[in-house]
């Protein structure tokens, strides 16, 4: 049989062939293995070029999906009243962002509020990203956020409750207009989450480097670079870094609004 292109250099491969997954869908969280991803699903792009990892149809309040554009090849998503994270994980691509245009490299990243109609083309190195999604959630009095543009190198990380091993960078300013955080967290081997955590917000992850264990609800999940996680609102989590090169992950987290305010 011919394995698809995309799948040859993954280390599961052979478990996928096998009809094994370490890919759980569980009521409230749930974490996807790469060897598991189908791709297509976000108008305005390319069939190929995206997958879907999290959505409201797993009970999330946000969308998280990859994009993997070929060079020269483009693509974009704004339904109305939502708003857009993107962060460039490899490759170039340049973005015309409503009036505005940016060239983007590893690590550059964009906020897009709702209204502003956004299209990246990727250089010819291709580009492979995440992005989150949600409706954007309009309080009165309150103008949206504007516009946002930057790169991970020029965000400092801040020790996480007094940890030096554990240092979070925080991507969208601490303003009342937003109402979603998406954070970079960057562990030490052996550095992890000084508690195990259980909140109103929920999370969408995605493993960027390194290994670790996740603690999700009553389960503990090994984790690797490239693995996807959905914590829903009070899912008790909890993750430590294993191996000898640091861990890091970025995530979202929708903050800013009155539980009781839709
Ligand atoms: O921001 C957070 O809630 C973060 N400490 N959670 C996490 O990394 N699972
Ligand atoms: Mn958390």
């Amino acid at each position: 049989m011919t394995v698809p292109g995309h799948l040859k250099e993954k280390f599961s491969v052979r478990q996928s062939l096998l009809g094994l997954t370490r890919t759980v869908i569980a009521e409230r969280h749930a974490l996807f293995d790469p060897a598991g991803h189908v791709r297509g699903g976000i108008p305005g792009f390319p069939s190929h070029a995206t997958v879907i990892l999290i959505s409201p149809r797993i009970g999330a309040g946000f969308v998280q999906f990859l994009v993997h554009l070929e060079p020269g090849e483009s693509g974009g998503s704004s339904p109305p009243g939502v708003e857009t994270f993107f962060y460039l994980l490899s490759g170039e691509a340049v973005a015309e962002l409503g009036e505005r245009s940016a060239e983007l490299s590893e690590g550059s990243f964009f906020f897009s509020p709702p209204g502003i109609e956004w299209k990246i083309r990727a250089r010819s190195s291709g580009a492979h990203a995440v992005v989150f999604q949600k409706s954007y959630a309009f309080l009165p009095g309150l103008v949206p956020p504007p516009l946002l543009i930057g790169r991970n190198e020029d965000i400092i990380g801040h020790p996480f409750l007094g940890d030096s091993h554990a240092l979070l960078k925080t991507f969208l300013p601490e303003d009342a207009s937003f109402d979603m955080a998406v954070n970079l967290f960057h562990f030490q081997p052996g550095a992890s989450l000084p508690f195990v955590e259980s909140h109103v917000m929920e999370h969408g992850l995605l493993m960027l480097e390194g290994r670790g264990i996740y603690r999700l609800d009553e389960r503990w999940y090994p984790v690797v670079a490239g693995d996807a996680i959905w914590m829903a609102p009070y899912c008790p989590q909890w993750f430590a870094a294993l191996g000898p090169t640091p861990a890091c992950y970025i995530y979202y987290k929708d903050v800013g609004r009155h539980p009781l305010s839709g």
